[in-house]
């Protein structure tokens, strides 16, 4: 969670900080040219800088373009028995590959096969003969382009992570629960399968904090998601719904599965804080409610904060159906 958040600040500041993509690291370039003396050449102008692996079997280079992570592959133009053009495309094509860009090398008899080239997604191309300081620029320019791309993409990636995580416990949102239980209604109905939904929502909590503290809360708050994770299945979804409420979605109709969290629950005292040095009484009221033919999400929550009010109404620590 903490390298989540750390990775999304970053992306907040547009990718501009801590994770900027290290220009003066070696990069790793595959090279697909058949012909000793041009790789030879190209290798010499490149080797003090970057990582340079030749390949000169076109359908060997996607293979390992796939299995690899080059950060440029460089596509000589003029493979004996291949189409140079089909590797790009092929390249282009695959998940694995699709993000590594492409340099071309071209005689200068080759103009319409680059342009053609430049539509299938090639990214730069260099003309024979080859000037060393454009070649080591150009390779330059690919490889921070596709470091900030990278970066870039990491960055969004985690920030869409976080939007549905709830930073204290770790388990999902209400946002995300909005949007699960939506679907998974949706395909209960379909296949004509149950689909549960509990709520909980800690005893007294108010008085946790009154005597231990806010951070004592907290630390309670924690464990409980963690501990109620445990005792539920792989196939429940787990979320906090805010403060100290929690919804558990689930596959089938468990009773007894919520008779087991709220048992967990009571079952061990609640550490304070990490190094447990005190412990508090913790229990949990819950109320359960099944999809029903006309259920949507909010008529399926509603029923459940119903149950949850009457669990709490008539004693607590105990479970409503
Ligand atoms: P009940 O048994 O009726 O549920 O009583 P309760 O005290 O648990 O319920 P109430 O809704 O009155 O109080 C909930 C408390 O939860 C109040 C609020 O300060 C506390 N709370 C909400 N969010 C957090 C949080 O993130 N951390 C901590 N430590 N406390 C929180
Ligand atoms: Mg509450
Ligand atoms: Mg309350
Ligand atoms: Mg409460």
């Amino acid at each position: 969670l903490d390298e989540l958040r750390a990775r999304a600040s970053t992306s907040a500041n547009l990718g501009l900080s801590s994770r900027e993509p290290n220009d003066g690291e070696r990069g790793r370039i595959l090279l697909v040219e058949d012909r000793p003396n041009s790789s030879d050449r190209i290798v010499a102008a490149l080797r003090d800088y970057h990582n340079i692996e030749i390949e000169g079997r076109p359908q060997e280079a996607l293979f390992r373009a796939a299995e690899n992570d080059y950060e440029l592959v460089i596509v000589s133009l003029n493979l004996a028995d291949f189409d140079a053009l089909r590797l790009c495309s092929q390249l282009r094509s695959l998940e694995r590959t699709r993000s590594i860009p492409i340099l071309l090398l071209a005689d200068s008899e080759d103009r319409n096969r680059v342009l053609r080239g430049l539509d299938l997604g090639v990214n730069d191309y260099i003309m024979r003969p080859i000037d060393r300081n454009e070649l080591v620029a150009r390779v330059r320019t690919q490889l921070r382009r596709k470091r900030y791309t990278d970066s870039l993409r990491d960055n969004v990636q985690a920030a869409i992570e976080l939007a549905v995580v709830d930073a204290l416990t770790g388990l999902n949102n209400r946002r995300f629960l909005e949007t699960h239980l939506a679907n998974a209604l949706d395909q209960a109905a379909h296949k004509g399968r149950p689909l549960s939904l509990m709520i909980l929502d800690i005893d007294h909590f108010k008085s946790v904090n009154d005597t231990y503290g806010h951070d004592a809360g907290d630390e309670v708050l924690k464990t409980f998601a963690q501990r109620i994770k445990r005792v539920l299945r792989g196939a429940d979804l787990v979320c906090r719904l805010g403060g100290e409420e929690f919804v558990v979605v689930m596959p089938d109709t468990p009773l007894p599965v919520a008779e087991r969290v709220r048992a967990a629950v009571e079952g061990e005292k609640f550490p304070t804080d990490v190094k447990a040095t005190r412990t508090i009484p913790v229990t949990t009221s819950i109320g359960l409610a099944e999809r029903g033919a006309d259920a949507n999400a909010d008529a399926l929550l509603r029923r459940a904060d119903k149950a949850l009010y009457a669990s709490k109404s008539s004693g607590r620590n105990r479970v409503t159906a």
